[in-house]
């Protein structure tokens, strides 16, 4: 049974770097293995051996034999938490029993899916449509997941948890129980339900709810102009006309308009942000 397990898993390892080298699921391995310098191969090698390690801990633990996805691979961080894994780190998953991908999970909260993070300004989020869709940064750090996997997490329903971080140091957070991104047909349209919001400011979020994605060079908003461009300094979000809670992708260090913050009576300057999903869980 395991044998069978480890098969379909490494298999499913391969195919995410070599199959589907071209998809905008697994885009994160677009790389030309053939055109790579061997710098960069043995770099890549050596990712791959963690990854593998990394399902090979899952084996030991049984964790594989109790997810629900038909290949095998577990489809969230909390299923791989359930299965008795306690640590934070990186690991395979598939939401949908399609391609697997690779994601951080936060453990030491209860097997969150952290979609996207801001911690030093070491990846730059001045990115085209086209990088937010098929995700961008390392999972290990400073990341965006991208649309799709989002979709595929969050398209029956999920939870959302924003960790902010001010600059000096206190922390502040926001928990939606009702939170969905819809596929690419529709532009990544996002719904958002205000109802049992928790957090530690006022409830922004839904001033997004029902937008679809913007981008600098994909302009979806109902601003006259280009919020994207003219307020976000080509951070992508849902944006309305133009921000509440969704300024997180904006530039790293910059403490004024464009820096990464959020909107209540006025734009409030944030220097780390972790957002990260969960299934609902009949939370709702
Ligand atoms: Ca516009």
């Amino acid at each position: 049974m395991k044998s069978n397990i480890i098969g379909a898993v490494l298999t499913a390892v391969v195919e995410m770097h070599l199959v589907c080298a071209n998809s905008f699921v697994c885009s994160s391995s677009s790389d030309n293995w053939f055109a790579m310098s061997e710098s960069k191969t043995n770099e890549r090698l050596q990712a791959l051996e963690k990854q593998v390690q990394q399902l090979q801990k899952l084996l030991q633990s049984d964790g594989l034999t109790k997810s629900t996805t038909i290949d095998g691979v577990p489809s969230d961080c909390e299923e791989i938490y359930s299965s008795g894994i306690k640590s934070d780190g990186v690991y395979a998953i598939s939401p949908d029993g399609r391609c697997p991908f690779f994601v951080y999970c936060d453990m030491q909260n209860g097997g969150w899916t952290i979609i996207q993070r801001r911690l030093d300004g070491s990846v730059n989020f001045y990115r085209p449509w086209d990088d937010y869709v098929t995700g961008f940064g390392t999972v290990e750090w400073e990341h965006w997941l991208g649309l799709e996997k989002i979709h595929r997490l969050t398209k029956d329903g999920a939870q959302i948890y924003f960790d902010l971080e001010n600059w000096d140091g206190s922390k502040q957070d926001a928990h939606y129980k009702v939170f969905t991104v819809h596929g690419a047909s529709t532009d990544y349209r996002m719904n958002v339900n205000a109802h049992g919001y928790q957090g530690s400011f006022k409830e922004l979020l839904s001033f997004h709810d029902n937008m679809k994605f913007s981008t600098y060079d994909r302009d979806n908003d109902e601003y006259s102009s280009n919020c994207c461009k003219d307020h976000a300094d080509g951070g992508g979000w849902w944006y309305k006309n133009c921000y509440r809670l969704g300024m997180v992708n904006g530039v790293y260090g910059k403490k004024e308009k464009g820096g990464i913050g959020y909107w209540d009576t006025k734009h409030q300057h944030l220097k780390n942000v972790t957002i990260k999903v969960k299934k609902m869980n009949g939370v709702c």
